[in-house]
């Protein structure tokens, strides 16, 4: 749920990426975070194990430009992927206004993509908010794993009617332009909830 301060003329925007364990979410963040200007981005949080596992979430938040007249800023979370952390995935997901999923292309990986993409459905609807009805970005990610399924399989085994991002988090390979969709589309959402005399004629996507 877009966070509006009107007093600041600030509204704030929540996008959690969610995906099987090991998948890429936290590779999404960090080749972000690498790429962003300082100037328009936080730091990155991530609370991990001492191998490396996020373990509670990631966060990095990214200030951007200005949409009729209010100044946006993004909340990337990356959830935890593991089957014990269905809780923190829930408290995560409350009032996020997208969800970019990343899947693991890999063939062996189906399954927990499956997996996770029930449980990110779950979480979802916990907090009363449901795939149809906030943006979902689907991103195959690595790419470059020998046995990657071909895109339309996943289209297929997913229902995935949006164009997908085929990816490799780790080159940063198509990270930008999930963000670009997603951000893009939270904002799209945004601007038509405004009263039409509220509109900017500006696009709305994330710069860099
Ligand atoms: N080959 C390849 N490896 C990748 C790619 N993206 C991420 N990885 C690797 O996959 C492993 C897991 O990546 P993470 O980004 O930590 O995955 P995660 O989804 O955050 O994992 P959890 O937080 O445990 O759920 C790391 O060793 C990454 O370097 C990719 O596109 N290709
Ligand atoms: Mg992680």
């Amino acid at each position: 749920m877009a966070l509006v301060r009107h007093d600041k003329r600030e509204v704030q925007f929540k996008i959690v990426y969610c995906g099987p364990p090991e998948g890429g979410k936290t590779s999404n963040l960090q080749y972000i975070h690498r790429r962003l200007d300082p100037a328009l981005r936080g730091d990155l949080v991530s609370v991990a194990t001492e191998t490396n596992r996020t373990i509670c979430f990631d966060f990095l938040p990214v200030h951007e430009t200005v949409v009729a007249g209010y100044r946006t800023r993004f909340q990337l979370y990356a959830v935890p992927g593991q089957r014990l952390l269905a809780g923190t995935r829930q408290s995560v997901l409350a009032g996020a206004d997208g969800v970019v999923f990343v899947a693991d292309s890999s063939r062996a990986r189906l399954a927990a993509n499956l997996e996770a993409w029930q449980g990110c459905r779950e979480a979802l609807a916990a907090n009363g908010l449901h795939p149809g009805r906030i943006p979902v970005a689907w991103q195959y990610n690595k790419r470059d794993q020998a046995d990657a399924l071909p895109p339309e399989d996943f289209d297929e085994v997913f229902d995935v009617r949006d164009p997908a991002f085929l990816a490799c988090a780790v080159s940063g390979y198509q990270v930008f332009a999930t963000l670009d969709w997603i951000s893009g589309e939270i904002l799209r959402i945004f601007h038509a909830s405004l009263p039409a005399g509220r509109r900017a004629k500006a696009p709305l996507a994330l710069s860099r």
